[in-house]
């Protein structure tokens, strides 16, 4: 590889940044179109609603209503952005942590909570929403986005696919191949890391000593970006650029700088690991406050359009939970359903045993 293409390839030296903390801007690297107001405004409306979906999944766990929830609160910016770059016939595949997202590209929340009530399924249908079931082992995800947006390459249409994955999954073989596989075959893949800190107790300076995550994709050929997570302006921008290099063929990795503010998930104690110290800096860093106050500073949000804002998350979550309040009905014997186009002998043999059991109950 020769030094020029090497220079294309490699990340910023700094995350890209055009927002400050306190919502002024600041001179970004040229190269990028920036957003439109109207879709700041927009990213904005999503974050609150974003957020307040996120604080009542939260509140579903203390009920019992829901058996897991990784909060992405303070990711919100990447979060936002991955649902507002996407088009309809793109395709997304989020982890655990991703629910946030898929609700902003319009999925239906209590479907998006399914699996983390704990359905034996992930509660929608992947083909109509273009939206593959939430991957909770680390990076088997970026493996089947790959391959899939090389079969849409394949079947010469111009869509592409987004994996999101953490930091500490970045260390698996799996993403690894991913790379590899995504640049070698042309694959259109956006690979977006959200490196919030942390893989549950492991801080990043344990999990990897590569300078930036973005590096990760310079040895496989494959371009490579670094940007500040919590800027909404540079996260979009940032996407939209990979998302144009992705439909010309050439896979993209990006690594946000993000913090995960709440613990990795419910069940989970981050005080053991991690000082409030610590997090008070990052919620200094808010990225829905920092888009409030650059939109305000600009004249661009109202009073009145953040009150509509908050009043539409308020009706999403008072929604959720009256639907996450009734019993859902499981069948049992639906847990051996789509394991495999045809079943094993011993999932049939399984699946008789169950059935004999629960007629055993019934009788
Ligand atoms: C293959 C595999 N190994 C281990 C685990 C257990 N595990 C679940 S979440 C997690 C940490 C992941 O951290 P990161 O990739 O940074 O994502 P985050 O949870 O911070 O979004 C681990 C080790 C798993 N789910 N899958």
């Amino acid at each position: 590889m020769s030094d020029h293409i090497a220079t294309d390839l490699l990340p910023s030296a700094t995350p890209v940044r055009y927002l400050a903390e306190d919502g002024t801007t600041v001179d970004g690297p040229a190269g990028y179109t920036l957003p439109s107001v109207e879709e700041l405004r927009d990213a904005h409306r999503r974050m609150v609603v974003g957020r307040r979906f996120d604080a009542q999944s939260t509140a579903l766990t203390k009920q019992g209503r829901l058996a897991v929830y990784p909060s992405s609160r303070g990711q919100e910016a990447c979060q936002i952005a991955a649902a507002m770059v996407l088009r309809e016939d793109d395709w997304l595949f989020p982890t655990y942590r991703d629910s946030m997202a898929m609700v902003s590209r319009g999925m239906d929340p209590v479907e998006v909570l399914t699996l983390l009530r704990g359905d034996a399924h992930c509660g929608y249908d992947p083909n109509a929403a273009r939206v593959a079931p939430q991957c909770t082992p680390l990076s088997t995800q970026t493996l089947h986005a790959t391959g899939l947006a090389y079969a849409l390459r394949r079947n010469g249409t111009d869509s592409a696919v987004l994996a999101l994955i953490g930091d500490g999954a970045t260390s698996e073989g799996d993403f690894h191949e991913a790379l590899n596989f995504a640049a070698v075959f042309e694959a259109p893949v956006v690979f977006l890391v959200q490196n919030n800190k942390y893989a549950i107790s492991v801080p990043l300076d344990k999990q990897s000593a590569a300078p930036s995550l973005a590096y990760k994709g310079v040895g496989y050929g494959v371009r490579s970006e670094q940007v500040d997570g919590n800027d909404p302006v540079a996260m979009l921008a940032v996407l939209h650029k990979a998302f144009e290099h992705a439909r010309a063929g050439a896979p993209f990795l990006i690594e946000a700088h993000t913090y995960r503010i709440e613990a990795h998930t419910n069940a989970d104690d981050a005080t053991r690991y991690r000082d409030s110290a610590e997090v008070d800096r990052w919620l200094d860093a808010d990225p829905l406050a920092r888009l409030e106050k650059h939109l305000r500073g600009i004249g661009a949000l109202t009073d009145e359009d953040v009150a509509e804002a908050q009043a539409e998350g308020e009706r999403l979550a008072a929604d959720l939970r009256s639907r996450m309040n009734a019993d859902p009905h499981l069948d049992p014997m639906a847990l051996f359903d789509h394991v495999y186009a045809r079943p094993t002998t011993q999932l049939v043999e399984q699946r008789d045993l169950l059935a004999t059991e629960l007629k055993a109950q019934e009788g």
